[in-house]
């Protein structure tokens, strides 16, 4: 049914009734076989083997690197703490060249461990670390580069594994956005000398909380499982500094599920991707960012860059009226790590290098998708865009002489 929002009082900000009569967010889990994971529950309970490299986690991380084509991978809790020991087993020290526009806990994840984030600023077409800029932050104190595959498009590999290599730095990538994404026709997992993914229920792919660690480092690998497991190297026995990385049973069972539906998750989201393609083509100042139809991609984000018309509806606009719709758009990753605390005190120099991640992260509008959205839902979103961008100047005159928001 088309969308009657004729007027400016039928938006939900200005009174009118919301379009979704459901919240409609990005990154509602997906869910795969739920007889499945039930049966698999009911055999974690049945052997009372709930966590410590059990039955279930062992599958998955075989499974997974099948999948992946690498030879190692360690699961882990999250990939927050995946990144820290990751981070530590390599060892990254002193300062890494991260980007700004990311989760901040890929920035979190050195800063934890008293190394210096040095944010390095992006390419504005691909939203990716610079390479230019990443060799020009090299110092004596540097000692890797973390690099991030920033919605699961991947980094510019080549180019950081050759300045890793003539300075002797470590590389290794945050690749929480990647999972089933590959580069050069090989699957992201590889690259580096470690690569971490997340599994948190937002991801496409999912273990409720959870994520991996890759690498085909034999050395690496046996250390990170130490570091993941307190050090432990039997019972008794501690070899090494070590924390608690491990993934629960439980956990592992949901990953097993999602794994044989990850397929269908992929192709419900590249359906819906595409039917946004269509649609936003034809809004003035909205461009979608494009995934590279020759490498295997996951679509997990549909991530718009929207340039305010003079005097019309601004970026926050849209996404305050998309809320009152209860469509819950966000705004990742602005305003990019820089400006939260603790590193806006900490480095308060940071800002002048990064224009191009301050100016995309302005523009930033993320917008549902995953299977608890449908084709239809993405049209009637759409059809919501066409209506407010195209209210122009008055809807923004309209917000802004709303009372604040309590
Ligand atoms: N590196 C990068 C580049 C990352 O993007 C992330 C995580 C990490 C590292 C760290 O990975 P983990 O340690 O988390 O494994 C979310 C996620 O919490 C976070 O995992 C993710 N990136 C980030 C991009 O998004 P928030 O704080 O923006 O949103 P959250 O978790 O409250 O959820 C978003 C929306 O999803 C909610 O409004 C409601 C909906 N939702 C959420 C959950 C948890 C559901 O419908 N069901 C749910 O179970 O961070």
């Amino acid at each position: 049914m088309p969308l009657n929002k004729p007027t400016l009082d039928s938006l939900a900000l200005l009174g009118g009734v919301p379009a979704f009569d459901r919240k409609l967010h990005v990154g509602q889990p997906n869910l795969g076989d739920r007889a499945y994971f039930m049966q698999r529950v009911e055999r974690i309970l049945d052997s009372r083997w709930f966590t410590n490299n059990g039955e279930c986690v062992r599958e998955l991380e075989s499974a997974l690197a099948a999948y992946l084509g690498v030879k190692h991978v360690i699961a882990v809790c999250n990939a927050t703490i995946g990144l820290e020991i990751a981070i530590r087993a390599l060892p990254m020290e002193g300062e890494v060249i991260v980007p700004s526009l990311t989760f901040v806990a890929t920035a979190h994840a050195l800063q934890w461990q008293q190394i210096t984030p040095v944010f390095c600023d992006i390419d504005p077409a691909t939203h990716l670390l610079d390479p230019l800029q990443v060799e020009r932050l090299i110092t004596d104190r540097t000692t890797g580069i973390l690099g991030v595959h920033v919605w699961g498009r991947p980094c510019a590999v080549d180019a950081l594994e050759d300045i890793a290599q003539r300075h002797g730095l470590h590389l290794m990538f945050d690749a929480a956005h990647a999972f089933g994404c590959s580069h050069r026709g090989r699957m992201i997992g590889g690259f580096g000398r470690a690569e971490v993914f997340s599994f948190h229920a937002t991801k496409f792919f999912n273990s409720f909380e959870g994520g991996a660690i890759t690498t085909n480092d034999d050395a690496l690998a046996t250390q990170i499982r130490l570091m993941t497991n307190f050090g432990f190297a039997g019972y008794d026995k501690v070899i090494h500094i070590g924390t608690n990385g491990k993934m629960s049973e439980v956990a592992a069972a949901m990953g097993l599920t999602s794994l044989r539906s990850v397929d269908e998750f992929v192709a419900v989201n590249r359906r819906n991707h595409q039917a946004y393609r269509e649609r936003l083509a034809a809004i003035p100042g909205m461009a979608l960012l494009a995934y590279d139809e020759a490498e295997r991609c996951n679509y997990q984000y549909v991530v718009v860059e929207y340039s305010a018309a003079p005097g019309g509806p601004t970026r926050d606009d849209l996404v305050n009226a998309l809320w009152a719709e209860n469509v819950m758009a966000r705004k990742y990753f602005w305003p990019g790590c820089h400006r939260m605390e603790p590193y806006r005190t900490l480095y308060p120099r940071a800002a002048a290098r990064l224009p191009r991640t301050d100016a995309v992260a302005e523009r930033l509008l993320i917008l549902p998708t995953g299977t608890g959205v449908s084709q239809a839902d993405v049209h009637t979103l759409c059809d919501l865009l066409v209506a407010m961008v195209g209210f122009g100047p008055r809807l923004r005159e309209r917000i802004a002489a709303l009372p604040p928001a309590a």
